[in-house]
């Protein structure tokens, strides 16, 4: 059945702002002192200027509008790029509220005061806070070694901190987005294709015939390509199947929707790839021609029947079956997708193997409707010298383990940085870009504990976050409105490039991250690796070694180029593919995984279920905000300023709880969350969980808005189930219960 596209925008819990912005929802979300302007609101009385969006990491392009008077007015997309194809979401368009956030960190701040948490500082210079951060940094070399150092980021400035730790001596860079996020399919999709899929997945929605989400919340999660992909999709017949405990978004949109019984999935993709060989839905000339170890997975799922699965899972064996029909009868032109934040339960690389097996069962990697095969434009490094190799790094603490890991861990070099008789290394000083590691990373007491062993914490950020409180220095950046960055290079169906410049001068006392870098480059008798000028000298260079201009990208914002790697799926002549794998196939049994000492196909293992009383856990996205990092924007929080804890009805009348009745948290391990959160009573949620948003339930005052409003999973999420395959740290292992008082006893 098809849907109509204005329908599952309509559905999506942002009705209100919708996914296409007029300038009614844009007055709405200007704040009050922004919106003198507004009078002259509209595209032929404005100034733009090119950027990519920096609220997430889809990095979206588009254009800055301004005003006569040179005030910044609305950001919209540019209709060039891929990424978000003329329209930004509505977190983008609210970029602009990062801008006018009177909140922002406004100069660098010292600490006066012991690492407590709490913000007491004094302002201090660029000069006087980069000269004890060069200093510090010194002191670590001299008495521990440079690898004795970290950086902990998300977002552009990471490749400029990332290359002063470089060439200082550390390879410790680790951002959060690998081990608390995408790591353990990063991993599962290698071992299996030989290819990662990295950001934005090569997902060919729009041309697929049945789209599979294993908890992937498209619609909330609003990674703008994907979502209109599949609102297109949809309008054109697609099958949407939905596996989720919760009724989610996508959910809403389905033909089917499997409320699945949290932490079996496993047991489910067992099941269909039991179906699809036993009833020979395979794609037999593709499997036959790509793949190995076929007769060993046949043996391996031969008793995971759907009958098997029903008992674990509560999916009904029909449903099963008739699940896997739809995925066979659309194939290849299927797409099991392989999700994002993927640490769940700890078996995570097992289970994203699974979903890679049914994709190359079901022949969709390489094919249209499945998986596209993207190309990346190379655009060379601006010149410096080699970087040093480091004496050791965070793998060296890790006692030979999670050797797969294709990247740091951020939790790895967490705990590197606490003294322990099994690890070599310790590491004494953190720089930490845009990322508030307090909510980030779980088990928030052992986050403190490395924190407390530190002999330099930097913190590179935009806001006063959680994680500032802890800092020695606090940098502040200027937003992404205010500065140049690198290119953005994406690997797409066609390689693109997109510009960031500049719309206005940083307001207040902040700095871009590269002057940032380079200035402490220059501290530390470094400054040769960062041998320029002005940035606008290293993005010319840049451009110009790939046929453009700084001066043409200022007009155009977006390049495309031409494919230059063939065709965008597999071709069906008979010249062999070669898999980046040990086999050069597509391994079905991982040689790579097995080589480690792990099964080499995928076996479920059961995890624990909630005690009496308690309930699983169960976080996820709000359209409207990026993690915590958009919960005191002006313009976002119009739209939603506090996250709900979601309760099925039966559970309610348990625990006599009303709609909007403010109720405290608690954890298994006995943590109470420190703000109240108030109730959702909703059929949308099973009864064995309950749902909360993430990236609420700040404990910084200096957060006007976002201060106490609504509870932190991440303060909940004390229990940490490790991948043993490559370390991610799976956080849905954790259950909580009610209370009515901070103080008071959990009642059940
Ligand atoms: N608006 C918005 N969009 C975002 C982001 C954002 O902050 N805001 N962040 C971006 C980032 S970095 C990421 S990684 C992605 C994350 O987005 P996804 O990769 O889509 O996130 P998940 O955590 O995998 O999925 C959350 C869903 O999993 C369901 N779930 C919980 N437990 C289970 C279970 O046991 N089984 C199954 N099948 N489902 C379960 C939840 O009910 C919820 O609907 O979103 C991206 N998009
Ligand atoms: N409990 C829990 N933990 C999670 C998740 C979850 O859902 N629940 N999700 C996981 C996932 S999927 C991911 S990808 C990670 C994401 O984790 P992070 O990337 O760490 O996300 P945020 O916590 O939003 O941290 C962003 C920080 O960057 C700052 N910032 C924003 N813009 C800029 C800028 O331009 N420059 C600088 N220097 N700083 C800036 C913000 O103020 C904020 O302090 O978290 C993971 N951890
Ligand atoms: S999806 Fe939204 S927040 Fe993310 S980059 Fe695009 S416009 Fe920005
Ligand atoms: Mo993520």
């Amino acid at each position: 059945m098809a849907q109509k596209r204005r329908d599952f925008i309509k559905i999506s819990s942002l009705s209100a702002a919708g996914l296409i912005f007029g300038s009614q929802y844009l007055r709405s979300s200007v704040p009050e002192y922004a919106k003198q302007n507004l009078g002259a609101l509209g595209p032929m009385s404005l100034h733009r200027t090119p950027t990519y969006c920096e609220v997430c990491f889809w990095k979206c392009a588009g254009w800055i509008y301004k005003n006569d008077e040179g005030k910044i007015q609305k950001i919209i997309g540019n209709d060039e790029d891929e990424n978000c194809n003329g329209r930004l979401c509505p977190r983008g368009t609210g970029g602009v509220g990062m801008y006018y956030d009177e909140d922002r960190l406004k100069t660098p701040l010292i600490r006066v005061t012991g690492a407590d948490g709490k913000q007491t500082f004094r302002e201090a210079n660029w000069d006087e806070a980069l000269d004890v951060v060069a200093q510090k940094l010194q002191k670590i070399k001299e008495e521990h070694g440079p690898e004795c150092t970290a950086l902990f980021t998300h977002g552009s400035g990471g490749h400029y901190f990332g290359n002063l730790l470089k060439a200082f001596g550390s390879g410790n860079i680790a951002a959060p987005s690998y081990a608390q996020c995408r790591g353990p399919r990063e991993v599962a999709f290698l071992a299996t294709f030989g290819a990662g899929l990295d950001s934005p997945e090569p997902t060919d929605i729009r041309d697929t015939r049945c789209l599979v989400l294993i908890g992937s919340h498209l619609g909330e999660n609003m990674h703008n390509g994907q979502v209109q992909e599949m609102s297109d999709a949809i309008d054109k017949g697609a099958t949407i199947i939905t596996v989720d405990p919760r009724f989610s978004t996508a959910a809403s949109k389905s033909k089917f929707w499997l409320p699945i019984k949290p932490a079996t999935d496993m047991a489910l993709l067992l099941a269909w790839i039991h179906e699809i060989i036993y009833n020979e839905w395979y794609d037999k000339k593709y499997v036959e021609k790509h793949t190995s170890g076929f007769e060993q997975l046949k043996e391996h799922v031969k008793n995971f029947t759907p009958e098997w699965a029903h008992g674990i899972t509560t999916i009904a064996p029909d449903v099963i079956r008739e699940t896997a029909r739809e995925m066979r009868n659309a194939s290849p032109a299927v797409i099991i997708h392989p999700g994002r934040h993927v640490t769940w339960y700890g078996d995570d690389t097992q289970r994203l193997r699974a979903v890679a097996i049914l994709n190359a069962l079901l022949g969709s990697w390489g094919r249209r409707g499945g998986f596209y095969l993207p190309e990346k434009l190379e655009v060379p490094e601006f010149p410096h010298p080699p970087f040093p190799k480091p004496n050791k790094t965070w793998r060296d603490a890790m006692g030979g383990k999670y050797a797969l890991a294709d990247l740091a861990l951020a939790s790895g070099v967490c705990d590197a940085t606490i003294p322990s008789p099994d690890l070599n290394c310790n590491i004494k000083g953190w720089i930490v870009n845009g990322t508030n590691l307090i909510m980030t990373l779980p088990d928030e007491k052992k986050t403190l504990e490395a924190i407390k062993n530190l002999d330099l914490l930097v913190v590179v950020d935009t806001m006063p976050m959680e994680i500032t409180g802890y800092a020695d220095v606090v940098l502040p950046e200027c937003t992404y409105l205010e500065r140049w960055d690198d290119i953005r290079v994406v690997h797409g169906r066609k390689p693109n490039i997109a510009l960031r410049m500049p719309a206005s001068d940083p307001l207040y006392d902040t700095k871009p991250a590269y002057w940032i870098a380079q200035k402490l480059a220059q501290k530390m008798g470094l400054g040769d690796y960062f041998n320029y000028e002005k940035f606008e000298d290293v993005l010319d260079w840049q451009l110009k070694q790939i046929g453009t201009s700084l001066d043409e990208m200022m007009r155009i914002g977006v390049k495309n180029y031409p494919r230059e790697s063939g065709p965008l799926y597999f071709t069906e002549d008979d010249t062999p593919i070669e898999f980046g794998t040990n086999t050069g196939k597509i391994e079905l049994y991982s040689t790579a995984i097995a080589a480690e000492g792990f099964d080499a196909m995928p076996v479920y293992t059961a995890h624990m279920t909630p005690p009496q009383g308690f309930y699983h856990l169960n976080y996820g996205r709000a359209p409207m905000h990026t993690f915590g990092r958009t919960s005191n924007n002006p313009n976002l929080t119009d739209l939603m300023d506090e996250n709900t804890v979601w309760v099925n009805p039966k559970v309610a009348k348990e625990w006599g709880l009303k709609n909007e009745q403010p109720v405290y948290l608690e954890n298994q391990d006995g943590i109470v969350s420190d703000f109240s959160i108030k109730v959702r009573i909703t059929e949308r949620i099973r009864f064995d969980s309950v749902y909360i948003v993430h990236g609420f339930g700040h404990a910084n005052p200096k957060l006007s808005r976002a201060h106490g409003k609504g509870a932190s999973d991440s303060q909940l999420i004390s229990r940490v189930l490790l991948d043993p395959i490559m370390g991610g740290t799976g956080m849905r292992g954790n259950f909580v219960t009610f209370r009515m008082e901070k103080g008071s006893e959990a009642k059940s």
